[in-house]
């Protein structure tokens, strides 16, 4: 199945059409738009556009737009969840028909009046004037200048010399305030947000440059008393995670709050490590039943994925950065010294696959979603990697944990993107008190003080303001 919008504006005539089944287009004069080329938007804000869309342009648009991904040359989505693309299928057909219906019906009753002329002799060199007409009577924009240059650009390969973009980030302001971050949200531009690149796209000189920020990290003193337990700055994550456990599991918080709790780790490598790139991600559904293979499990990063021991115990990690990593937070609600350990069980990694990660994407409500991700791939990676991964409270203590849950925030935000009220709104419980908290718009998001709180509705767009960030597909 592929999807192209196709746009023309060729001597007077207009032509936008879907192209559903390879070899039977439904329109001819198709045009490959690759939607990442995006320029600009006829409102200044995307959102506005799309918020004043039919439903269906808006959805369309939206995946274009929020697409986290290349398209192949036949204008297919590549790594588009192939659900959300079937789903969207009929409805984008009949919108295009609906369209060009409308196209139509303007430029016949533009031949019908004084601007006949303008058509009729306008051939290629008016075609500004066409277009200008175009503008001011239909409703919908020329598709032209939203797409910029109509050609596809190849994914993005960072390398030693054209690092990742970083733009200036307002939220990497430790002191920042409420004000401030509702001031970030204007800053913003949906279509030039930060990227962060799967690990096989992300350079070697920026993974050295995390993984060196993450060590940095527990190479300094902890922030105080209130991390129960903690020895060291990384270990203040580890203790603020343990001591939200029972609310930021199996709640409507999980993946908010786990959003949140990446980006506070962000924030620290950034602010108080001088960590200046993008981040990484970990494309988990390529490893599936085989983490142990993948190159964030080597010596030269995260060290080893030892198997579990015979009888059952996982084995203290000694090659990699973390190699000889003492943790002084858990198991549990103990504060005892223990080894970074793992203990992989494959046939749970296999768990994290395209099919698995693809059902919970198909579900339609966020606690469908939640539950299914938070007890599917997300808990099989924890146990698959296990020992202190498969701790909950204290599975901080791995720093493959963030990793892990960059993943997971990837998931959620594709499944977001089907539908721009996944954005706006959230439903469920904040806790497990019977009768429980819902979980609003407002529900305040802590890392006890490691970052300011942030509010739920900030935390659902990642393109808020606050933040402001997307994933290389
Ligand atoms: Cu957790």
């Amino acid at each position: 199945m592929r999807y192209s919008l196709a746009s023309q504006a060729l001597c007077g005539t207009i032509t936008v059409s879907a192209l559903a089944v390879p070899n039977e287009p439904v329109q001819k004069r198709v045009q490959h738009v690759d939607i990442s080329s995006f320029k600009r938007f006829p409102t200044e804000d995307p959102q506005v556009f799309l918020d004043q869309s039919d439903s269906t342009i808006r959805e369309f648009f939206n995946i274009g737009m929020f697409n986290d991904g290349p398209m192949d040359e036949f204008g297919k989505w590549l790594d588009r969840p192939q659900a959300i693309l079937e789903e969207v299928e009929d409805k984008l057909e009949l919108q295009f028909e609906k369209f060009e219906d409308q196209v139509e019906d303007f430029f016949e009753g533009i031949s019908d009046s004084k601007d006949k002329e303008v058509v009729q002799s306008s051939k290629c060199q008016t075609k500004n004037q066409v277009r200008e007409i175009s503008r001011a009577k239909n409703p919908f924009p020329d598709f032209d200048d939203i797409f910029g240059i109509p050609a596809k650009q190849p994914p993005r390969q960072p390398s030693q010399e054209e690092e990742p973009q970083i733009l200036p980030d307002s939220s990497r302001d430790a002191n920042q305030t409420e004000a401030a971050a509702a001031a970030a949200a204007a800053t913003c531009n949906p279509s030039n947000p930060n990227v962060r690149f799967e690990w096989s796209n992300y350079s070697q000189t920026d993974r050295t440059a995390f993984v060196q920020a993450i060590k940095c990290l527990q190479d300094k003193p902890s922030g105080g008393i209130q991390f129960n337990g903690s020895h060291n700055r990384y270990e203040d994550l580890i203790s603020v995670h343990r001591g939200m456990t029972v609310n930021i599991h199996q709640t409507a918080a999980f993946l908010v709050w786990h959003r949140y709790f990446v980006w506070v780790f962000e924030q620290m490598l950034r602010d108080e490590c001088g960590f200046d790139r993008a981040m990484p991600w970990w494309d988990e559904t390529k490893h599936a039943g085989a983490f142990a293979a993948s190159d964030v499990f080597t010596d030269q990063w995260f060290g080893n994925l030892p198997p579990m021991t015979s009888n059952g115990q996982g084995t203290c990690i000694e090659t990699g950065e973390f190699a000889g990593t003492t943790l002084h937070i858990g198991p549990g609600s103990a504060n005892t010294d223990h080894c970074l350990s793992r203990a992989v069980d494959e046939s749970q990694t296999a768990q994290s696959n395209t099919d698995f990660t693809n059902s919970c994407l198909s579900m339609k409500t966020y606690g469908e979603f939640a539950n299914c991700f938070e007890l599917g791939p997300h808990g099989y990676g924890h146990n698959g990697i296990g020992a202190v991964m498969a701790e909950v409270s204290a599975s901080v203590g791995d720093p493959i944990f963030f990793m892990h849950h960059l993943f997971v925030d990837h998931t959620f935000r594709i499944w977001q993107n089907a539908n721009p009220s996944r954005r706006t709104t959230i439903s469920g419980c904040a806790d497990k008190a019977n009768p429980c908290t819902p979980i609003t718009l407002d529900t305040a998001l802590s890392s006890n003080g490691i970052r300011p709180d942030l509010p739920v509705r900030q935390v659902l767009d990642t393109l808020g303001g606050t933040f402001c960030y997307r994933y290389d597909y």
